[in-house]
């Protein structure tokens, strides 16, 4: 039994997510935390709201509300939503939690005492209107390279260019307006990542298993001259910096946040008695650590996050294995949350049940290159492989067995040939699945379970119970026992992906474990098994989505 920590990253708090959010981190952690722990292994899998900086502070003043308010409310909102897509963390907590203050005031001070920050003076944009210092983002103006007068202090949007609000012509305040802006000194904390170099490049050459691109996109961070990192900010909403003269200002969001990881894994164990988390961060050689997150999280999980670590000196368990993800496109657009383009989560749940979402997002998961999402391709793949597939293969036999045999696993006849042969094919389609699943290859993962369906459906219209069962009722009966025993294997070896639709196939068979375990050893006495278990019918498993349906979803969600 390993011991396997999960996190996915920590999903901003302001406003609902996309369908790209998800596949990017959450879903895939998800599903590999349910096939570990199907086979046995000890995980936790961690998540929280990001609750800090600009973003935060930004969605509280459209939403006209206090940021403690705002982020309650979005907190809950987001954790509903995660609890109906079936994501199943051991904790979902967040990042303005306690834990998390007491945590990264600990991390400052031990890279204070490691002689790894340094107080500078920096230059900042003031606005005398709105009596602050305004963040890059709270800056808005007319790009200089490509003319659009919405760029931000940060970034344009239009034509992707990185920037600094000095660049911006004409620039004014977001919160105000105000045009009178100034450039005011300000003294801030910078974390000397120069001085860690060499241990985050033998710290990185020190893992595998990692994408590609993943490990490219960390070196290249590195190489390119590693500049050392402001931690701070001119913002009241945050963690406070306990140092003096830095009243009002705050610990930057993103060293905080990762923190957050393990700060919500001390809210896990304070929630019950008997759980360490020490067992997971401290000194912990024994778990191997996994993180999920979209490329644009890649720098600050494979440089930032472990300066911090690192850098404290003390023994913290640092990641195993980063699974990065690329982007979900849009029906050839990006996803935005901005403009409010592309599937949301909680539409998406409005318009069908999660695990529909959850098998087309794995099966097409932006693992190697982005990806485009479309309303056609989402329904075509849907309606054949869980409709026609899945559900044609449990309906099917389940019914026959209710016409021929009262609805339950039938006796008689022995195995053959036929069956030989299938319990060895699966046995070793099963041990691909599971590399696949340990190897985090999740678009593999799925099409090599679609597969396994595809075999059982071949089976059955190969050995027809339905034409034996006039000739030679104990074959029928053989066919038929197998049969059965494969629809709730299939359910078994889906069930990480698809946890609504597989248990409520394995609940027809009584079987109602919290989690399904993954199978064992030879196939053949296992689908051999389970004479006199009654098993129900169930209506549809998966209903079609209909030409009509899908014109609905186009104009819902535009093209
Ligand atoms: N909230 C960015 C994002 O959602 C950020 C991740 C934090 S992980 C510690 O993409
Ligand atoms: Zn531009």
């Amino acid at each position: 039994m390993s011991k396997i920590l999960v996190t996915s990253a920590l999903p901003y708090v302001n406003g609902v997510k996309h369908l790209g959010n998800l596949v990017g981190s959450l879903l895939p952690a998800d599903v590999h935390t349910r096939f570990r722990r199907q086979i046995g292994d000890d995980v936790l899998f961690i998540c929280a709201t990001d609750e800090h900086g600009t973003p935060a502070e930004l969605g509280a003043i459209e939403a006209g509300q206090d940021v403690r308010a705002f982020c309650d409310a979005q907190h809950a909102v987001q954790a509903d939503i995660y609890r109906q897509f079936a994501l199943s963390f051991d904790h979902f907590g967040r990042t303005s939690a306690p834990h998390n203050h007491a945590l990264t005031q600990h991390f400052y001070r031990r890279l204070d005492e490691a002689g790894l920050i340094e107080a500078r003076t920096t230059n900042q944009v003031f606005s005398p209107a709105d009596r602050r210092f305004l963040p890059d983002r709270y800056v808005l103006g007319t790009c200089p390279h490509c003319g659009d007068p919405s760029a931000r202090g940060d970034q344009c949007d239009r034509c992707g260019t990185l920037l600094d609000p000095p660049e911006l012509i004409e620039p004014r305040s977001a919160l105000s307006g105000d045009r009178a802006l100034e450039i005011r000194e300000s003294r801030h904390l910078f974390l000397r990542q120069s001085q860690l170099v060499d241990r985050i490049g033998a710290w990185i050459d020190g893992r595998s298993g990692w994408p590609a691109f993943v490990a490219s996109t960390a070196k290249g961070w590195l190489n390119a001259d590693l500049r050392d990192r402001c931690v701070t900010r001119d913002l009241a909403w945050g963690i406070t910096v306990p140092r003096e003269g830095f009243d009002g200002k705050v610990f930057y969001v993103w060293f905080d946040a990762p923190i957050g990881y393990i700060a919500a894994t001390q809210e896990w164990a304070d929630a019950a008695p008997g759980r360490d988390w020490r067992q997971w961060w401290w000194q912990a050689d024994d778990v191997s650590y996994i993180q999920f997150l979209g490329k644009d999280n890649i720098p600050f999980h494979t440089v930032s996050f472990p300066a911090t670590l690192l850098g404290s000196g003390e023994p913290w368990k640092t990641a195993d294995v980063i699974k990065g993800f690329h982007w979900l496109n849009y029906e050839g657009g990006k996803f935005s949350t901005s403009r409010k383009r592309g599937i949301f989560t909680d539409a998406a749940l409005e318009e069908l049940p999660a695990d529909l979402w959850r098998w087309w997002l794995i099966a097409n998961a932006p693992e190697s290159a982005d990806t485009d999402f479309s309303v056609a391709r989402f329904v075509a793949d849907v309606n054949k492989d869980l409709a026609d597939i899945f559900g044609n293969l449990a309906n099917r036999i389940i019914s026959f067995a209710h016409r021929a045999f009262d609805g339950c696993i039938p006796e008689g006849g022995a195995p053959g040939d036929a069956e030989r042969k299938l319990a060895l094919d699966l046995e070793q389609r099963i041990a691909a699945l599971h590399v696949h699943h340990t190897s985090l290859e999740f678009r593999a993962a799925s099409a090599a379970t679609r597969a396994i369906w595809d075999i059982a459906n071949a089976y059955l219209q190969h050995t027809a119970p339905w034409t034996a069962i006039k000739s030679d009722p104990d074959r029928a009966a053989v066919v038929t026992r197998v049969g059965l025993n494969l629809v709730a294997l299939c359910a078994t070896l889906a069930w990480s992906i698809l946890p609504s639709l597989s248990e409520r196939v394995l609940g027809a068979f009584g079987r109602n474990d919290a989690v399904p375990r993954w199978p064992n050893g030879p196939l053949l006495p296992l689908l051999d098994d389970g004479v006199g278990t009654p098993v129900a019918s169930f209506g549809p498993l998966v209903e079609k989505i209909s030409p009509e349906k899908a014109d609905h979803l186009t104009s819902r969600f535009g093209a």
